[in-house]
């Protein structure tokens, strides 16, 4: 392959993930962050066989197993009585927690490693078809490839007109990294396995529910959801400890932790593109497909279509690269468009509160695995 130049607007998990892929296939590849630094601000991310796959072909499962887990059970309560515990390992879907910042730590330095070149302090505006990255300083850069993974607003996504339609569902999340304070949970509920994913639901007397992600020994990803229109449940920047530890108690610990730190309230919101290409340019990540994150498949699906991007692109000669984006669209965008409708299925009915998740349709994208050449022989939609 003669060399070939991407340039890539976010150095996010898409991003990333897109910069080492291509980087591995002998690109030359400049990811482009507005940010002073490069860092993650989210809190905590489920990984499935989709992902894992992924980091799996990087030659960076070992890295990531040093500060990850797999809790024992998944388990969801409704109103503290459980109403299921399923070990996602045992129904063959291979799973692993761990905080944001720690996963985006492990990329961006295997992109470097890669070769890749992260230019900070970079902000992008917008981009054009033909190939060409604009600059806020008035710069632009020629590529073959332009990757926008610039995020839900994002500037390429938008300065070349691609319009988007747009759902929000009724409730929303504040995220937070804290101490696990196991010992003290513990003590509270002895007979609670405190290593376990625990989704705690309550949707009476009102509705607010905590998602509990153990992400590593130290560190807990405590998630609260609470309905847009419930000024007491969705307040930030600090959330209201007295309504939240009326509700779930035997959280007091947790909650106290997260109560010291600033939180953001995100709403539950899908959007669905006109289109993912247009000539040169190719939009991932939530770029390209925000959603509800009830599958826990946004990082998820960012990083399986930045992986498949950079397939279709280095298998296909330069000049037919416009042609190979829309067919990447064409075949691997319905696995995104059905999770995307999933996952704001059960952001729209709450289903999740019943449990038992882990069955049929819903972990089609979780047992997605882009790296295996024959994935579209088992699809089960
Ligand atoms: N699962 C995960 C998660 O982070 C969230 C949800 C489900 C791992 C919230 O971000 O349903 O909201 C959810």
């Amino acid at each position: 392959m003669t060399s070939r130049h991407a340039e890539i607007s976010g150095a996010g998990f898409a991003g990333l993930t897109a910069a080492i892929a291509l980087a591995q296939r002998g690109w030359s590849v400049r990811v482009h962050e507005k940010g002073e630094s490069l860092r993650e601000q989210g809190a905590g991310i489920v990984l499935w066989q989709n992902t894992l796959s992924v980091l799996d072909a990087f030659g960076l499962s070992d890295e990531i197993a040093e500060r990850s887990m797999v809790p024992p059970f998944y388990e969801t309560r409704m109103q503290n009585t459980i109403v299921s515990d399923e070990d996602p390992l045992a129904l063959g879907i291979p799973w692993r927690t761990m905080t944001r910042p720690f996963l985006h730590s492990v990329l961006s330095k295997a992109a470097k490693g890669a070769g890749v070149e992260i230019a900070t302090d970079s902000e992008v505006v917008g981009a054009t078809g033909a190939g060409a990255l604009k600059l806020a300083d008035g710069s632009e850069i020629e590529a073959d490839l332009i990757v926008g993974a610039d995020g839900v607003a994002s500037p390429t996504r938008d300065s070349l007109g691609i319009g988007y339609d747009r759902w929000h569902a009724k409730d929303g999340i504040t995220r937070f990294l804290v101490p696990r304070r196991k010992e003290d949970l513990q003590k509270i509920e002895p007979d609670t396995e405190w290593d376990n994913v625990i989704d705690f639901w309550n949707l009476e007397p009102r509705v607010l529910r905590v998602l509990y992600t153990p992400a590593n020994a130290e560190e807990l990803y405590i998630a609260l959801m609470a309905p847009a229109d419930d000024a007491e449940g969705s307040a930030v920047p600090t959330i209201n400890l007295r309504v939240w530890t009326s509700i779930h108690p035997q959280l007091t610990p947790v909650l106290e932790e997260a109560a010291k730190i600033e939180g953001k309230y995100f709403r539950y919101q899908t959007n669905r593109l006109e289109t993912w290409t247009k000539g040169r340019v190719a939009l991932i990540g939530d770029a390209a497909h925000a959603m509800a994150p009830a599958l826990a498949q946004g990082g998820g699906c960012a990083m399986m279509n930045a992986y498949t991007l950079a397939e279709a692109v280095s298998a296909a000669e330069v000049g037919d690269l416009p042609d190979a984006l829309t067919e990447w669209e064409r075949i691997e965008r319905p696995y995104t468009d059905r999770c995307q409708d999933r996952s704001q299925n059960f952001a729209d009915t709450r289903g999740m509160a019943q449990g038992g998740q882990f069955v049929g349709e819903s972990n089609e994208t979780a047992l997605y695995d882009p790296t295996d050449p024959h994935r579209h022989d088992h699809a089960i939609a």
